[in-house]
């Protein structure tokens, strides 16, 4: 388990492995500044720790006196700073070889080496930023699309936290009447502000529903959408994935049973990243290979969200068809009639019995494919704009979190319209709250923390 030691500098490359033109060691802690001035040489009178905050610096590197290379050198003091702390981050050439001296230069003289997303981890201890806003900063590096980025950064700038605490506030308020009830039993304000309370709670129950009304596109945005394109063997589920990425990246061939592993691909479809799944064929397995293959892509096919289940139009529809039809029934899916360049054999009325949405189209030719693409956009968006300005739930946990807070409250509400206890209902509505310190991260353990930050970059 980690263990957060806020006295400690902290030092890490910041920037990704690899060559690039600038690579970045930032340093953070009370050390930072007397770590900087035993590496850096400039023509400039005074030394870092002398430096004002917010400024740039030219000059070297040095150990012993050798050069290690030609840096800018800023200094950030803190609390006005990314942690609160001093920062000094040191621009270098982006080589490996520089930057990983550099960063052993530090360490040698007194800073320790920074675990995942420590600079973001003090941010939030030292209080510059709430847990919410913190986990928005790994979203916004790992954002796919100028949607999803949007999101991160209502986030980031609090647009969450700020809601989550208001329908907080509103809660208190109610806790406090209530308790006040307890306190003084003698004076019955149940009658009357039982009203008063039970639409305070319907209001904040209202806001938690508009919060996790755009939670669907919120977590959509964040982690894609994932589409399994799925059917019979040749039925073009290959062809299909390669037209959506717009390149070869599946073998397509005549020969029934081409794809034999899954293939996962990202791929922007209007704003809404989607992680599309090409599987093998569900066929009637002849051999091991093709047993495991099937049980594969049925794994697929069970966490989708999105179900591609594509017919041939030269044919009429089979067993297995009917089989797969049967399976993914209650499943959300778009009907796809490929290859209808072909003469069709295929029922189209039938399979719009089956499933409202059928897109036609050739995936060989790409003819049509921009109605597929419609229809999962629509999808993703729930017959509603997917308009990132509104969306402000993305993250699994927070969701979770929000729907618990909110199952608490209709309880709350349920019980003070029975003679329940007001001390029962006065508890609910403390875990309630509970829950949302957890998303701001008000009340939180290490090892939240630990799991939150095991996905961040070292560096951030
Ligand atoms: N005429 C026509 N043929 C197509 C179309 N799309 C795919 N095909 C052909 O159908 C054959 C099978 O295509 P694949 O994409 O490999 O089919 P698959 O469903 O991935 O097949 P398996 O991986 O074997 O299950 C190939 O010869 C493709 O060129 C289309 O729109 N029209
Ligand atoms: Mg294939």
């Amino acid at each position: 388990m980690f263990k957060d030691d806020l006295k400690d500098t902290i030092a890490a490359i910041s920037t990704p492995q690899g060559e690039g033109g600038i690579g970045i060691v930032r340093l953070s802690g009370e050390k930072a500044l007397t770590v900087a001035d035993k590496i850096f040489v400039s023509s400039e009178k005074g030394k870092p720790s002398g430096f004002k905050s917010h400024t740039v610096h030219y000059g070297r590197i040095t150990d012993n006196g050798k050069m290690v290379d030609e840096v800018l050198l800023t200094v950030m003091r803190g609390p006005k700073s990314y942690t609160r702390q001093d920062i000094v981050e040191i621009n270098c050439h982006g080589g490996l070889l520089s930057l990983r001296r550099i960063l052993d230069l530090t360490v040698q003289h007194g800073c320790r080496l920074a675990g995942p997303g420590e600079f973001t981890r003090r941010a939030f201890l030292n209080g510059r930023i709430d847990l919410a806003q913190a986990e928005a900063v790994i979203d916004l590096i790992r954002a796919k699309t100028a949607s999803a980025l949007k999101v991160s950064l209502g986030q980031l700038e609090g647009g969450l936290s700020r809601r989550i605490g208001k329908i907080r506030e509103g809660v208190m308020e109610i806790l406090v009447i209530l308790e006040a009830n307890i306190d003084f039993p003698e004076e019955d304000i149940r009658g009357y502000d039982a009203e008063k309370i039970s639409s305070g709670l319907h209001a904040a129950i209202r806001q938690m529903d508009i919060l996790l009304e755009g939670s669907f596109g919120g977590r959509i945005l964040r982690e894609g959408l994932q589409a399994v394109i799925c059917g019979k063997p040749n039925v073009g589920k290959s062809s299909l994935l390669n037209a959506l990425l717009k390149k070869e990246r599946s073998i397509v061939t005549p020969v029934a049973g081409t794809t034999r592993d899954t293939i996962e691909e990202a791929v922007d479809v209007r704003g809404i990243p989607v992680r599309l799944v090409d599987t093998a064929g569900i066929l009637k397995p002849r051999n091991l290979i093709e047993k495991k293959a099937v049980k594969r892509s049925r794994e697929r096919i069970a966490s989708a969200d999105l179900v591609i289940l594509l017919f041939d139009a030269g044919r009429r529809i089979g067993l297995r068809d009917k089989e797969l039809v049967r399976e993914l029934k209650n499943r959300n899916v778009i009907a796809v009639i490929n290859k209808i360049d072909l003469k069709a054999q295929i029922d189209k009325k039938e399979i719009s019995g089956f499933f409202p949405r059928v897109v036609e189209l050739a995936a060989r030719t790409g003819r049509n494919l921009e109605l597929l693409e419609e229809a999962i956009f629509d999808f993703a968006c729930r017959g509603r704009a997917l308009n990132p300005e509104h969306i402000l739930l993305s993250n699994l946990r927070h969701i979770h979190a929000l729907r618990d807070a909110r199952g608490l409250l209709e309880e709350a509400d349920r019980m003070l319209r029975g003679d329940s206890s007001l001390e029962l209902i006065t508890q609910d509505l403390k875990d309630a709250c509970a829950y949302l310190d957890n998303i701001l991260g008000k009340d939180f353990s290490a090892e939240l923390l630990d799991k939150i930050f095991a996905d961040f970059c070292i560096g951030k």
